[in-house]
């Protein structure tokens, strides 16, 4: 390569650009820090997701190791790409000003940056600030601090523009800096001139980083990593879970922490008179309390993907009949502050269970399980219970929204599970000594009757006691005793029978599409 042109304008062009980038990226962390606007980096992710099929993610999981670790690896890429995009903005920018130099010394200047030049850079943030506008444009209404999805999108596009225009500025003003020596010696610009102002440019690159990484450690330290995925289950459960127990699935990197003044939930569509409520027009209707159990559909047989809690809230009938449905309304849509979205049947919606809740176990919902308010949804899976709502709309068809454009479904009632919670049958066990067996059984709003164990591998079934059965819509926990009368290894399995009086299904399958069935099952070792 020609080491002059290298010198001159790919050189100083590539680091620029970097630099420039840099900064772009530090106004993103500070933008999101501060203000809750979404960076490019979590919309990227959100809008690519519901693209990767189920199989495919799972695949992904495997080999990244977790879905902590593909969201973070997620956001790194996107933040490489930036800085990469920002380089080569740089070189090209170069390119253009160089060339002018060498065909008009004398061009037109204002503030020593040449009109071309400006043109130039004018022309790449607008670019980039609509491409991102349009391949962004489905999840541009998220906000992290809660405004509505309309203030929210101008918000998100407003920010955008802010970033990429301190990107185009850095670029213009760095670059003049590196490459004008000051008038008006016409020396061309000596590698040790250039190296000096270079450096000095590499110090301002450095700062943003350590800037940028100190607001990293801060937003990270409120990530989700520390509890996307935490389960409930084990020896000390108790019939409600206590909220900070509550099992705690989310798509972000980090969660919303929305304000409750900005904080509105709109009910829109297809309706005869679209509503929008504040928290404390919400709290004012009338208000319903539900113990509900909540259940992942990534929960695996015998997993802690389900809590059980006691949920305050308006149904959201109340809210739609107000709002009045249009003839031929099939499909609610329910949509979040983190840009989730989720639907429900009408007939669903309109079930007298179906709650917009804002209170769990008798506070006000904590920031990660959807404060100020979120949707709750009896017997479907948790999917469905979309945390941090803020837009419910009406539609006249059926659409598909995040996970089921991933392929999850299409159905998501909720299959009866029962699980062993105790003992953990991790040792073996004394033979003589009678053993207790606990655990919980759920079938989504169809009530569990009644809990059987089997200590033969499924050929015969004794019924458990019910130690605790309070609502259909919940869980019920199971206890029995055991006294095994050889030594040896026992198979136990457990299952359970539903409010209709169907039997938990033996049939084995897969979390995905529909989550996971068959009978959780534990080997005992008993010894003399
Ligand atoms: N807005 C929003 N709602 C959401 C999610 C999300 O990522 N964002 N995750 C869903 C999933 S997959 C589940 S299982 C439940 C979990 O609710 P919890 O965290 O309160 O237990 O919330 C659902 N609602
Ligand atoms: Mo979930």
């Amino acid at each position: 390569m020609n080491n002059g042109r290298w010198v001159k304008t790919i050189g100083p062009g590539l680091l620029v650009g970097f630099v420039a980038a840099l900064l772009m990226t530090l106004m993103m962390l500070a933008l999101r820090y501060f203000f809750g606007i979404a960076t490019p980096a979590e919309l990227n992710g959100d809008r690519i997701a519901p693209f990767i099929p189920v199989d495919f993610f799972f695949k992904l999981l495997g080999l990244v190791g977790g879905f902590n670790t593909l969201k973070q690896l997620g956001i790194g890429n996107v933040i490489l790409g930036q800085l990469i995009v920002g380089a080569l903005g740089g070189w090209l920018y170069a390119t253009i000003v160089e060339r002018e130099r060498a065909h008009d010394p004398t061009q037109h200047r204002s503030m020593g940056i040449s009109r071309r030049g400006m043109l130039v850079v004018m022309l790449m943030v607008g670019l980039a600030w609509v491409v991102s506008i349009g391949s962004l444009w489905p999840v541009l209404g998220t906000h992290y601090q809660g405004l509505p999805p309309g203030q929210a999108a101008m918000v998100t596009v407003s920010g955008l523009l802010i970033s990429y225009a301190v990107y185009g500025a850095a670029l213009l003003g760095f670059y003049r800096f590196i490459s004008d020596e000051p008038p008006p010696r016409s020396v061309p610009a000596t590698t040790h001139g250039i190296g000096r102002r270079a450096l000095l440019l590499g110090g301002v690159g450095v700062a943003a980083v350590l800037a940028s990484t100190a607001l990293l450690r801060q937003l990270y330290r409120l990530a989700t990593y520390s509890y996307d995925g935490k389960e409930y289950k084990g020896a000390d459960l108790q019939p409600i879970t206590p909220n900070d127990r509550f099992y705690c699935v989310s798509k972000n990197n980090i969660d919303p922490h929305v304000k409750k003044d900005w904080w509105r939930v709109e009910i829109t569509g297809q309706v005869e008179r679209p509503r929008t409520y504040r928290l404390e027009d919400i709290v004012a209707l009338p208000a319903v309390e539900q113990e509900t159990t909540l259940q992942c559909i990534s929960n695996s047989i015998g997993g802690g993907l389900m809590s059980n809690a006691i949920w305050k809230g308006v149904p959201l009938r109340i809210l739609l009949e107000a709002a009045g449905p249009k003839a031929g309304v099939t499909e609610v849509v329910c949509r979040s502050v983190d840009g989730y979205t989720d639907d429900l049947p009408l007939e669903k919606a309109m079930d007298p269970t179906t709650l917009v809740a804002y209170e769990m176990n008798g506070v006000p919902l904590p920031q990660n399980h959807g404060f100020p308010a979120r949707i709750l949804a009896p017997g479907y899976v948790g999917e469905k219970s979309v945390k941090w709502v803020t837009r419910i709309e009406l539609h006249n068809e059926d659409s598909k929204q995040f996970y089921e454009k991933q392929g999850w479904g299409p159905n998501f009632i909720l299959h009866t599970h029962s699980r062993i919670d105790v003992p953990d049958f991790k040792g073996p066990l004394p033979l003589g000594s009678i053993i207790v067996l606990k655990g919980v059984a759920f079938a989504g709003n169809r009530g569990v009757d009644r809990v059987e164990i089997s200590f033969d591998d499924g050929r015969t079934w004794k019924e458990t006691e019910l130690t605790y059965k309070q609502s259909p819509l919940a869980w019920v926990h199971w206890k029995t005793s055991w006294h095994p009368r050889e030594a040896g290894e026992y198979k136990l399995a457990v299952r359970a029978t539903d409010g209709t009086g169907a039997v938990q299904t033996a049939k084995t399958q897969n979390i995905a599409p529909e989550g996971a069935t068959g009978y959780h099952r534990v080997t005992a070792r008993i010894l003399a």
